[in-house]
């Protein structure tokens, strides 16, 4: 019989949630990786079974819409329900202009997914940890869950949102024997500047001149470190930031 660990990982599919799974996979979890690219789900599969020996199921679909989410995962087969830790990392940052520029689709994506998305997910795997009265949730935040800066107020807001829910996450599944972790890096270098531009390369590169950011393998392990803690410990918040940065209004660049 399988007795390995089962981690979910949402957005799996690059940076963050990429490097988590390679992680987990490292530290002998067996994996459920999601994404709306399939084929990169399948690619990572592949590495992971090949490198780590690990179990993976891949399930490709977008948060945002309630209904997949309950599809996907209501109906998890076998033993892959029992999952002791769900990463919540899916997210992104779509446009940084003033309020009053902002564009209704970006906005809707940013809430859609970093509010909803994460809500709904958590709704479906929270239920099977109350039934096993075990487990363990990791929400991706943002120093921009604390602090606002100037053009990324509804991204700000968003991870505001992941910060809120956190603390609320952490009372009400206190009965339930589930511990509740925060994670808010500042800057990494992933695809997240890539998509907050639209595909403007050039653009999203210059976010990381001068500075030696963090990379999805920092985050990883901070990732690692809150869920191999003994089982009576719970880390409430780890802000993690590059060396250079020191919050979301300064940075040194060399
Ligand atoms: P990436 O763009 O590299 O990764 C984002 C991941 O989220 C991808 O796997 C993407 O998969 C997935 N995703 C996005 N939208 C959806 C959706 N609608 N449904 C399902 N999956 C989705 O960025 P990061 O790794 O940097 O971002 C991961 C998390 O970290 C986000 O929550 C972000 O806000 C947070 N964060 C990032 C920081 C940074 O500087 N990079 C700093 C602080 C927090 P796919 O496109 O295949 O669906
Ligand atoms: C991503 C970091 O500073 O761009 O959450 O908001 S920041």
């Amino acid at each position: 019989m399988n007795t390995k660990q089962i981690a979910l990982i949402t957005g799996a599919t690059s940076g963050i949630g990429e490097a988590a799974a390679k992680s987990l996979a490292g530290a002998g979890y067996d994996l459920i990786i999601t994404g709306r690219r399939a084929e990169r789900l399948r690619d990572l599969k592949e590495e992971l079974q090949k490198t780590y020996g690990t179990d993976v199921l891949t399930l490709a679909f977008d948060v945002q819409d309630p209904h997949q989410v309950a599809a996907m995962l209501g109906t998890l087969p076998g033993r892959w329900h029992g999952i002791d830790v769900l990463v919540n990392n899916a997210g992104l940052a779509s446009g940084l202009e003033h309020i009053d520029q902002g564009a209704l689709h970006d906005w809707e994506a940013m809430i859609d997914t970093n509010v909803k998305g994460l809500l709904y997910v958590t709704r479906v795997i929270s239920r099977f940890m109350i039934e096993r009265g075990n487990g363990h949730i990791v929400n991706i935040g943002s120093i921009a869950g604390r602090q606002v800066y100037e053009n990324g107020a509804v991204y700000c807001a968003s991870k505001h949102a992941v910060n809120a829910l956190s603390q609320g996450m952490r009372i009400d599944f206190l009965q339930h024997n589930i511990r509740v972790t925060e994670i808010r890096p500042g800057m990494v270098e992933t695809e997240f500047s890539q998509v907050r531009f639209h595909g403007d390369t050039a653009r999203a590169k210059a976010v990381y001149q001068r500075i030696t950011p963090l990379q999805a393998s920092d985050v990883a392990e901070a990732i690692i470190w809150a869920i191999s803690l003994p089982s009576h410990v719970n880390i409430d918040e780890i802000t993690i930031t590059p060396r250079q940065q020191a919050n979301a209004y300064y940075t040194y660049r060399t």
